[in-house]
């Protein structure tokens, strides 16, 4: 036992009786407890060792074929109010929710070791930071929990002998039966029980979970907002550091954005990008009066296809030690890993994503699983921000939204103030990509990019952004839309991305700074297109941008229509703010 927190001991106690462990082990994070259990995974065969030399301190698992991703069907809020959890939220009442699942935990760790694991979101000892533990009967679990949080004995630190503001995380993979997979939040019990799935965003309970789901709950209630946003910073030639937070819906280059490298002309005058997130920032008004972000995770969760040295260099630098890698392919030859994207030369002697030895290049089949995954230490990446673990956080000048839109959204547009930004991010979508060239996709809305992860009515969440708002005054940060896939009649992509995207970063703040101008348009600011530096782009001219700025009003009417059946969803829990920016977005595009 690493703790006498009575509040820790006695939940611990009533899970371990109802689960029924043969043995309970506390994870104190010490190396030599770490690689007992690495050894032991390796030993049962549930991972395994890659190579040493050029894969250090690597391991790989496979997880079975129906457990590959996360599954929002499943997926449950349980409020003792059923608006409480909202329309976009799958419900049911806590004592029904507590009544199904008991008896599929009852014995479930019979023969099996309940591992005990003290976690810290957020560097320990920062204000901003949050405890939970995670009672699993996976090794896996424990390992990944190892590399994506601050874990072990130091987290209780923050805790102290009475608190009981801690989140109490119960996984079992149990049989890994789909018809009885459940992850479920009780967010006024500060709890989560996930079951049946032994896949990494169904059973870290510290990521998606709690550092979104209940956290954005705790933020409603105590005043801080945890959201679906990556963390950067950029660094002028003076040497000055300036952060903005991006939240995008799935499958948008999040990762790659957070771990950019700007293009040539921007490095050879001193610019640089630090990753301080690339997938969740908890953001609290510091006592300045300013807006601070930490990044509550200690690694990168990744998807695997795609990544390469010239997509994101950073990140495929970050899986080079200490990584573990789920469901991407093995290459026997030097049992070193590959998947889709990684290069051209898919390796001959290869066991695929579900285990089967095959020659890779005439397989016919993907040898990785689309959503195969790195699991790595956040420390690897080449560009972490050196304010990294600093607990204070980082003060934030910008928020983007973006989502990935053919026509609707120009290239870049900054909202008028805060309360026009939030009903920007409200509204935001991305549009599935259709099959056929040029045929537009189905618009998803993805608000916040938080539409899975917002641990309570939505309408009520977009009333704590106002509130939000309010308590910040003038030391808001900027808000943002950015859209990087606007595509010509044919339906290539008119702007490069990538690294690219510097340049509207590079736009977005000298606004900030006041030193950019803008045009007032229907939709928000834009920038004047000469202001958007297309030095070295070879496909890109002024009048490129101003079609990337074009905003067609017809396409935003539509829009409005969609974005009225939407809301209606929310009923009286639409803030009234939103309603009237809604209003006023149709006026302006009607003058
Ligand atoms: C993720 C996601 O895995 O957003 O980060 O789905
Ligand atoms: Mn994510």
């Amino acid at each position: 036992m690493l703790t006498s927190n009575k509040n820790v001991l006695n939940w611990v106690e009533e899970m371990t009786a109802l689960t029924k462990p043969d043995k309970v082990v506390w994870i104190d994070g010490s190396k030599e407890q770490l690689d007992a259990l690495r050894d032991e995974a390796v030993a049962t065969g549930e991972m395994i060792r890659l190579n040493e030399e050029l894969l250090p301190g690597c391991l790989y698992h496979r997880t079975q074929p129906n457990d590959v991703a996360r599954v929002e069907d499943r997926t449950f809020i349980c409020t003792s109010k059923k608006e409480d959890a909202g329309p976009t939220n799958n419900w049911c009442a806590p004592e029904e929710m507590y009544a199904k699942l008991t008896p599929m935990y009852d014995g479930v760790m019979k023969g099996r070791t309940m591992y005990v694991i003290p976690y810290s979101m957020g560097p320990i000892g920062s204000p901003l930071a949050k405890v939970g533990v995670e009672l699993t009967d996976s090794i896996y679990v424990v390992l990944n929990m190892e590399i994506m949080t601050r874990m072990g004995k130091a987290a209780f630190e923050n805790l102290g002998e009475t608190s009981n503001d801690f989140v109490r995380g119960l996984h079992s993979k149990a049989d890994v039966d789909p018809e009885k997979r459940y992850i479920v939040h009780f967010p006024e019990d500060n709890t989560i029980w996930s079951i049946n799935s032994a896949y990494g965003g169904n059973v870290l309970l510290g990521k998606k979970c709690f550092a979104l789901r209940i956290a954005s709950f705790q933020g409603k209630n105590e005043g801080w907002m945890a959201e679906h946003m990556l963390i950067l910073g950029i660094e002028k030639p003076n040497g000055e550091v300036k952060y903005v937070t991006a939240a995008f819906p799935s499958a948008c280059g999040k990762t790659n954005l957070a771990m950019l490298i700007p293009p040539e002309g921007y490095r050879n005058k001193g610019y640089k990008v630090w990753t301080v997130g690339d997938d969740i920032a908890w953001l609290k008004q510091g006592e300045d009066g300013k807006l601070y972000a930490i990044n509550p995770e200690n690694g990168f969760f990744g998807v695997a296809p795609g990544t390469n040295a010239k997509s994101n260099y950073n990140a495929l630098a970050s899986t080079k030690q200490g990584t573990i890698f789920t469901n991407v392919a093995i290459n026997n030859d030097d049992m070193t890993v590959w998947w889709e994207g990684l290069d051209k030369n898919p390796p001959e002697n290869a066991t695929e994503w579900k285990g089967a030895k095959v020659n890779g290049k005439t397989f016919g089949e993907k040898l990785a699983h689309p959503n195969s995954r790195f699991t790595a230490p956040a420390k690897n990446c080449p560009c972490i921000s050196p304010e990294f673990d600093n607990p204070q956080g980082v003060p934030i000048s910008a928020m983007i939204f973006g989502g990935r839109r053919a026509k609707t959204a120009p290239l870049v547009y900054q909202a008028f103030d805060w309360n026009h930004g939030v009903f920007v991010g409200s509204i935001m979508a991305s549009e599935t990509t259709a099959a056929a060239a040029g045929a537009v996709g189905v618009v998803r809305r993805d608000p916040m990019a938080m539409l899975p992860f917002c641990g309570y009515n939505m309408g009520d969440y977009w009333q704590h952004w106002v509130d939000m708002g309010v308590k910040l005054g003038e030391n808001a940060p900027k808000i943002f839309n950015v859209n990087w896939f606007r595509t010509d009649d044919e339906g290539h992509f008119i702007w490069p991305g990538f690294g690219d995207n510097m340049r509207v970063l590079d736009w977005i703040i000298e606004r900030c700074e006041g030193n950019a101008d803008a045009v007032e348009t229907a939709i928000g600011y834009e920038p004047k297109a000469e202001d958007i530096n297309i030095e070295g782009l070879s496909d890109v001219t002024v009048d490129t941008v101003k079609d990337l700025l074009n905003v067609d009003k017809d396409l935003w009417k539509e829009d409005v229509e969609g974005i009225k059946a939407f809301y209606a969803r929310f009923g009286d829990r639409l803030p009234e703010e939103m309603a009237k920016q809604l209003k006023a977005l149709e006026a302006r595009l009607d003058a």
